[in-house]
């Protein structure tokens, strides 16, 4: 079915036949706006900015550009079509009909999850919300409200399920997603990541890299859901996410390709020369890379899950690409973990595969991050250096799950309490490096400048030049 932009809110689930929902919704909306005034991007509120909008799901339609103020732009509901051959892919109901409607026994269990997703969205937007005042040139700064508007039609893409199929809780769930605030010490978001503080554009290219992935892989989880419209609103979102990452992962290079830059025309690999001209030197890099990577980890949940048997064996959330495995129904099958064992050691331990669907979605979210630090690598390796980022171990300074709050290295080896305290600084960003960092934000709004510590992006958005107005200022 088309968009249709006539529509207060545009969507594509012919929303004009349901008015008590379209009621909802229209009531929602204000409130909506209201928040993005509030703790939407702060200021450009009035600036026009290249945007991408949906005008329909296909291909052709998905990413229609032109300029728009930000509060103006169309937020609505879009999922994919619906497919009439689709079946429940995995768990205990395999190859039955998937559902058009929530089950009774499944409705706080589906709500649970679908308000976790929605909170997460509106929570990036509030972190990101004085990134605008810094950003290293106007192309940076058109990409970073883009990944915001998204961010923010994410959120209706949850809000609109929570009205739709979860009556007077689901109205009140929505509701409380605009009222739970990033970092708020009374009603903050739910997981942890999304309460950090993200002040300077390195966090911000980390958080798209990093934690925008996590976004990627729970999508794909919740795209394989029984819950049919469920399903069909992440496969939408999916799409709009890949643009997210690629903003962190080519944020990332081109610091990188600044650093190796000075490191050339100075013709040292000094961090203090380095940053003494201005641009980001490679440990820093790793510093703030180890630390964006390990709060992703968390993101996944605990490494034994009964919560996550249970959504698996109820066929609420798969595993990405659920298609890629063999066994749908995995009630007979192991995993092994290794666990710290309480000594300072660790130890092995099989768990069925159910209860280890976290640490199956987190491995592949593991290797999909590499794909990045390679290329990254093959930059600093082209310049003939030695060093290399890596990506710490997965139980490297861990909040969440067996390996929370246990010390170790970031090659994972378990170490004291002390020890840690002892390398801390050298390990994650110490308040120095944020300093610094900090000291290399501001803003650079001539068109065709860059800031001095990032190169200039490869190519510009839509075939346009790098160097064009993509955001108007007035
Ligand atoms: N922080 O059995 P456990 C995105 C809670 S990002 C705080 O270990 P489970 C985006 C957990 O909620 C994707 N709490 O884990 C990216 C549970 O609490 P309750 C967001 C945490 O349930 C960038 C308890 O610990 N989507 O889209 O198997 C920009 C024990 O749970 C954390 C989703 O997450 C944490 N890190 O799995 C914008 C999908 N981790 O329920 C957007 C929906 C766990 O006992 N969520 N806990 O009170 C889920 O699928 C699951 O809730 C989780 C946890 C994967 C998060």
């Amino acid at each position: 079915m088309a968009i249709n932009y006539t529509d207060r809110i545009p969507n594509n689930v012919d929303l004009g036949s349901n008015r008590t929902l379209q009621r909802a919704l229209e009531h929602w909306q204000p409130e909506f706006l209201k928040w993005w005034e509030d703790l939407g991007p702060k200021d450009f509120q009035v600036a026009d900015v290249y945007l991408r909008t949906a005008t329909s799901v296909d291909a052709k339609g998905w990413a229609t550009y032109g300029y728009v103020r930000m509060p103006e732009y169309r937020w609505g509901i879009f999922l994919n079509e619906r497919d009439p051959n689709r079946h429940i892919g995995f768990g205990d109901n395999y190859g039955q009909e998937v559902w058009q409607q929530v089950p009774g026994e499944y409705r706080a269990t589906l709500r649970r999850l679908i308000v976790t997703q929605g909170d997460t969205e509106p929570a990036s937007v509030e972190q990101q919300r004085m990134l605008g005042h810094t950003a290293p040139s106007l192309y940076d700064l058109r990409n970073l409200f883009q990944v915001n508007v998204e961010e923010g039609r994410h959120l209706w893409a949850m809000v609109y399920l929570l009205h739709a199929y979860f009556g007077r809780d689901g109205r009140e769930e929505a509701e409380e997603l605009l009222e739970r605030h990033s970092g708020d010490a009374d009603k903050p978001r739910i997981l942890g990541t999304f309460n950090e503080p993200i002040r300077d554009w390195l966090s911000f290219f980390m958080f798209t890299y990093f934690t925008d992935r996590d976004g990627k892989f729970q999508l794909k989880s919740l795209a394989e859901s029984s819950f049919d419209p469920l399903a069909r609103t992440c496969q939408f979102m999916l799409t709009e996410e890949a643009h997210h990452m690629f903003v962190g992962d080519t944020g990332i290079n081109r610091v990188v390709k600044r650093a190796l830059e000075v490191m050339h025309e100075l013709n040292t690999d000094d961090p203090q020369a380095i940053r003494n001209a201005g641009a980001i030197d490679l440990p820093t890099v790793q510093k703030y890379l180890n630390f964006w990577f390990t709060s992703s980890l968390d993101l996944f949940g605990s490494e034994t899950s009964s919560n996550a048997a249970s959504y698996f064996a109820n066929g609420l959330k798969g595993r990405p690409d659920e298609a890629q495995y063999e066994d749908h129904v995995a009630s007979e099958q192991f995993y092994e973990l290794q666990l710290p064992d309480g000594h300072g050691g660790t130890k092995n331990e099989q768990i069925p595969m159910r209860n280890a669907m976290n640490e199956v979605t987190r491995s592949s979210y593991v290797r999909d991050c590499e794909i990045g630090v390679k290329r990254w690598n093959r930059l600093i390796e082209k310049a003939g250096l030695p060093f290399r980022l890596t990506l710490p171990s997965t139980r490297f300074r861990r909040n969440i799950g067996n390996w929370a709050g246990v010390p170790t290295t970031p090659e994972g080896v378990p170490i004291s309490a002390e020890q840690f305290t002892a390398h801390k600084d050298a390990w994650l960003p110490n308040e120095s490096d944020q300093a610094f960092i900090l000291s290399l934000m501001h803003g650079v709004f001539e068109q065709g400048k860059m800031a001095a510590w990032i190169a200039p992006a490869d190519r510009g958005i839509n075939n346009h030049p790098v160097d064009y107005e993509y955001v108007k200022l007035h």
